[in-house]
């Protein structure tokens, strides 16, 4: 499945620490779009959809939270629980995202602005895509 969890370089002193990014390696893509999820209750789930196209960046700077992935033939979870690290995730891979904890706030950096045309918000669409794709 093509995601991937990126440690961001941290820059610790006596001060705390500092992550950074910079275009280019390790992100694939240019950031068109920044947004961020926060104040979820628990039982919450957001996601539960595919993109066509959007490639994303996801970080938990705050908290925790699940993620559930698949690419239409495997599926994969992943906590994100850390500012230092980013989970990459490719076009064509549905997810669900759950256990938000009440502090959590995640960032998304994102390949394209928001189009809901580029959603597939019902699985079995998703799945049909998936296989020909
Ligand atoms: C993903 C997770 C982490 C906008 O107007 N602009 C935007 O940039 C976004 C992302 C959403 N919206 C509107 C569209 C809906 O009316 O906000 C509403 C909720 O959006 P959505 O159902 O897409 O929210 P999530 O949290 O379920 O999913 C979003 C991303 O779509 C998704 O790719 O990985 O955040």
């Amino acid at each position: 499945m093509n995601v991937e969890l990126i440690a961001f370089p941290t820059i610790a002193d006596q001060r705390g620490k500092l992550c950074f990014f910079e275009e280019g390696q390790p992100f694939y893509f240019p950031i068109k779009r920044l947004y961020w999820i926060y104040d979820v209750p628990q039982l919450a789930i957001r996601g539960a959809h595919a993109h066509k196209q959007l490639r994303q960046v996801l970080v938990c700077i705050n908290g925790s939270v699940e993620l559930g992935l698949n690419d239409g033939s495997s599926v994969q979870k992943v906590l994100l629980k850390s500012p230092n690290a980013g989970l990459y995730i490719d076009k064509m891979i549905w997810r669900d995202i759950t256990n938000f904890s009440s502090d959590a706030v995640l960032l998304i950096l994102a390949s394209e602005k928001y189009s809901e045309d580029d959603y597939y918000r019902n699985y079995e669409d998703f799945l049909s895509a998936s296989q020909i794709s």
